[in-house]
């Protein structure tokens, strides 16, 4: 990894990516809870809160809705994804090369990795090259760091975890988006082994504000340094009552307590 290279998706040091690629993850499911949030607008619209430090989108999306935010949102490359629909061992289609990328107004990138997939091999393969690319032309680079495969028995153990993260620092990445590993202990572990490659936590699916707020500060606590989150900003109601709490939490080092008072309670449907 390289020091500073994740400049331009940082603030004070600190992240929060509003990611928005379960289109292609998991499906139009995802936008079901917040029907409007199927229009890729009403999350670029999102992402212009200050708390948004870059939009992690795929390349479709990217093509047809950046040219319309580019003076306003920090664009982050999705590189590869999967569909939901796919059932075979974990793995990645890579849809655009970080040069493309870059093309179209990127300033980072972010690469899956399923470590312990049968496919680990041509994934970190893969992953070098948009890697090295993403040096040419100064983008910082995210791995989506997430065990998973049939070797593995537990992917959310916080030994697998921290071996994701310390995999995130030697193959060169300059951030790693891991899931919560169930406690701070484990978190700080996770982010003493990897190096100066800046750990942040993954959202995971919608929870109730408070636990959500008392999960990033505990991970912040641990020394995480922010956030990678989709499903617990867009498919909620008020999504930017939360992101001024998220803000709160990340930025402001306030309690989940406190920063909850912000978001206010979500209107019933
Ligand atoms: P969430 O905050 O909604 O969990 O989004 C983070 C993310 O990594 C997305 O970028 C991706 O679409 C999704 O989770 C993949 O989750 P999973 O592989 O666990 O289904």
């Amino acid at each position: 990894m390289l020091t500073g290279a994740d400049e331009a998706i940082s603030r004070d040091g600190k992240i929060l990516i509003l990611a928005y690629d379960h289109g292609l993850e998991h499906g139009p499911v995802d936008f079901e809870p917040v029907p409007r949030t199927a229009d890729p607008k009403v999350v670029f619209d999102l992402a212009t809160h200050d708390a948004v430090t870059a939009l992690a989108v795929q390349k479709g999306v990217a093509e047809a809705y950046y040219p319309d935010y580019e003076d306003e949102v920090t664009l982050l490359a999705k590189l590869n994804g999967t569909s939901n629909m796919w059932s075979g061992e974990p793995d990645s289609a890579v849809n655009w090369s970080a040069d493309y990328a870059a093309e179209v107004g990127a300033e980072a990138i972010g690469f899956t990795v399923y470590g312990g997939s049968n496919h680990e091999i041509e994934m970190i393969e893969e992953f070098r090259e948009a890697q090295e690319t993403a040096r040419e032309h100064e983008m910082s680079v995210v791995m989506w760091a997430y065990p998973r495969g049939q070797g593995l028995r537990n992917a959310s153990d916080p030994n697998t975890i921290a071996y994701a993260t310390r995999v995130a620092h030697e193959v060169g990445a300059d951030v790693a988006k891991v899931k919560y590993p169930g406690s701070s202990d484990a978190m700080e572990h996770a982010v003493e082994v990897s190096g100066r490659t800046k750990v942040v936590m993954s959202g995971g699916s919608k929870t109730d504000d408070l636990d959500f707020l008392r999960t990033v500060e505990s991970a912040v606590d641990a020394g995480a340094k922010g956030l990678a989150v989709g499903r617990n900003v867009f498919q909620r109601k008020r999504p930017r009552a939360i992101l001024d709490a998220l803000e709160a939490v990340i930025f402001e080092e306030e309690s989940a307590e406190d920063a909850v008072e912000l978001s206010g309670p979500e209107p019933a449907d």
